[in-house]
């Protein structure tokens, strides 16, 4: 039986806390009240928020320099299934994880789902790749993959999204993620016109196999690997692509996929006002895809994000639905760890976009009262709302510190006696 950290520790932990919460989480309540907010029904929406975990973050990544193995790393989807679940037990936001293909690949889904279900969580949309090539693949995608110039090669890439949905509808999801690395590196190298078209007819046909309730999730991103240009480069050919495709399309913003300093919060809000927002890869940067922790760098640019969530929400904005996802890369820390701050640094963001007073901040903007609009949105930021999470995790189950009960727990320890390393891994972003 391999460990499980116990519910009796998580017990203990949090009876060690649980008078300092109740005394700050009562004090925020009249803080909050004073404002005209109730404290539980921040506490009920934040209890109910869900952030899926990316099942190749919880192994260790690298840069293209190196990979640093930490100990107990996760040897396939059934270890990593173990840690997404840990993750969840202690903060109980992720409920669910997003398999990647192949990495994910098992012979009999029956028992993963049955693993899944076993250790309490599900799957969120399935992920395909084909910005590398597997091991024994008839044709390579070193030139592309969706949009290469050879039929051969396209098929091939639709072929594997397509294997994916038939996976994924096995697993219980909803949506197929697709981000593909085609670009290029030389001017010349390609006709920057005739890849979308070769992307759009391929990415028909696998839109074509998407089961009626299902959704595509189109990934755009700047530059890497392609670092001269990138078929899916920006929100405006994600969004054209989307509108081509037909109504079960639509964008996924990944926070590290644009030009730095680009303001993705105004992305967000017209990719809102056109029907077409998917969902969100969260994670943070200081100057491309760096992949670094949620809310680790700026903790307000995530804010911001939230508060166009949060308007779109508050006004119904039709089509508007989407899907959190954390996806990073945890090349120096513990990734439990790393995914265990960020699922909550995503939840604070959007805990702190509730308590903003969205009508007198929509008062000021009329009156073009440019400093009280920027207070009145700056208050929900400003707001330490740690003990509306606190008391979110506390009445689910969860730990009032997760990252504390998981290092009084020893979970890697054991993970490291279970899990000895192997020669290769395929674990992380590599
Ligand atoms: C890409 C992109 C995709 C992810 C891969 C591993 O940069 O963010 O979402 O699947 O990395
Ligand atoms: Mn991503
Ligand atoms: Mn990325």
């Amino acid at each position: 039986m391999s460990y499980r950290i116990p519910e009796a520790l998580i017990g203990e932990e949090n009876a060690k806390l649980a008078a300092a919460q109740a005394e700050d989480y009562s004090a925020l309540g009249h803080r909050l009240r004073r404002g005209g907010v109730d404290i539980e029904a921040i506490t009920a929406k934040a209890a109910a928020f869900a952030i899926a975990v990316p099942t190749w973050g919880v192994g260790t990544g690298g840069t293209r320099f190196a990979r640093f193995p930490g100990p107990g790393e996760p040897r396939g989807i059934f270890d990593k299934l173990e840690d997404c679940a840990t993750i969840h037990q202690l903060t109980r936001a992720t409920p669910a994880c997003s398999p990647h293909f192949p990495w994910d690949k098992v012979d009999d889904y029956r028992e993963l789902i049955e693993r899944a279900a076993a250790l309490g969580v599900g799957f969120d949309a399935v992920n395909s790749n084909t910005f590398q090539d597997q091991s024994g693949q008839r044709l390579s995608y070193k030139f592309g993959s969706l949009s290469h110039s050879q039929k051969a090669v396209r098929d091939l890439a639709v072929a594997h999204n397509v294997e994916c949905i038939e996976i994924g509808e096995k697993l219980g999801s909803k949506a197929l993620t697709v981000w593909i690395a085609d670009g290029s590196n030389f001017p010349g190298q390609s006709n920057l016109n005739r890849v979308l078209d070769w992307y759009l007819e391929s990415m028909s046909e696998i839109y074509a196999r998407l089961p009626d309730d299902w959704r595509v999730f189109l990934e755009h991103k700047l530059c890497e690997p392609a670092f001269y240009s990138t078929v899916i480069s920006d929100w405006g050919t994600s969004l054209m692509a989307a509108q081509a495709l037909g109504p079960k399309a639509y964008c996924l913003v990944d926070l590290g996929h644009h030009a730095p300093n680009v303001n993705i919060e105004q992305i967000v809000a017209r990719l809102i006002r056109a029907g077409r927002l998917g969902g969100f890869h969260f994670n943070d940067s200081k100057y491309g895809d760096d992949d670094l922790d949620t809310g680790s760098i700026d903790p307000f640019r995530l804010f911001r994000v939230f508060n166009e969530l949060i308007d779109a929400s508050a006004r119904n904005a039709a089509g508007f639905d989407p899907t959190y996802m954390l996806d990073q890369s945890h090349n120096v820390t513990d990734p439990i760890e790393s995914l265990m701050a960020s699922a909550m640094e995503t939840q604070r963001a959007y805990a702190q976009a509730l308590i903003v007073d969205r009508e007198a901040l929509a008062g000021a903007q009329t009156d073009n009262d440019v400093m009280l609009a920027h207070r009145i949105l700056k208050a929900g930021f400003v707001a330490d709302v740690s003990p509306i999470l606190a008391e979110a995790r506390l009445r689910n189950g969860g730990a009032i510190d997760p990252i504390a009960i998981y290092r009084a727990s020893n979970y890697r320890k054991a993970k490291a006696k279970e899990r000895p390393a192997a020669a290769s891994s395929s674990s992380g972003i590599v």
